[in-house]
C-alpha cells in the first residue's frame, strides 16, 4: 500500500490525476495535512522540505521507501505501475532527485 500525503492544489493534483489514469489505490493522507503537521517530525522524515505531494511506499520488498517532489512521484509511480508514461530515461527512481530512503 501506498500512503499519499497531499492537499487539492496543482501538485497535488498531479499525483491524484496520474494515480486515477492507472488506476492505482492508495492510503489517502490529505486530511491530516496543513493543520500543522507538515512541520512535524512524522512528516519531515518523509518529505524534508514539508511540502506536500510526498507518498510511502510499503508495498515492496524490504523497507517502505519515502518520495517527494511532483517530479519524483511522479516518475517512481510510473516506473512501479509500468506505465506507458514513462519518460525514457536511464535513471532509477532510487538515483533521481527527491527519493529518500526511510
Ligand atoms: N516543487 C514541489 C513543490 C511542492 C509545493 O510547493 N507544495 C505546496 C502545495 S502545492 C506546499 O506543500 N506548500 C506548503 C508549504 O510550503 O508550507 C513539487 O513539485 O512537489
Amino acid at each position: 500500500m501506498i500512503d499519499l500525503y497531499y492537499w487539492t492544489t496543482p501538485n497535488g493534483h498531479k499525483i491524484t490525476i496520474f494515480l486515477e489514469e492507472v488506476e492505482f489505490a492508495v492510503h489517502d493522507q490529505a486530511s491530516e495535512h496543513f493543520k500543522g503537521e507538515q512541520f512535524s517530525a512524522k512528516f519531515l522524515a518523509i518529505s524534508p522540505n514539508g511540502r506536500i505531494p510526498a507518498i510511502v511506499d510499503h508495498g515492496r520488498r524490504g523497507d517502505p521507501i519515502s518520495v517527494f517532489e511532483s517530479g519524483a512521484i511522479l516518475q517512481y509511480l510510473a516506473h512501479k505501475t509500468e506505465s506507458c508514461c514513462l519518460p525514457i530515461c536511464a535513471a532509477t527512481p532510487r538515483s533521481c532527485n527527491g527519493c529518500s530512503g526511510r
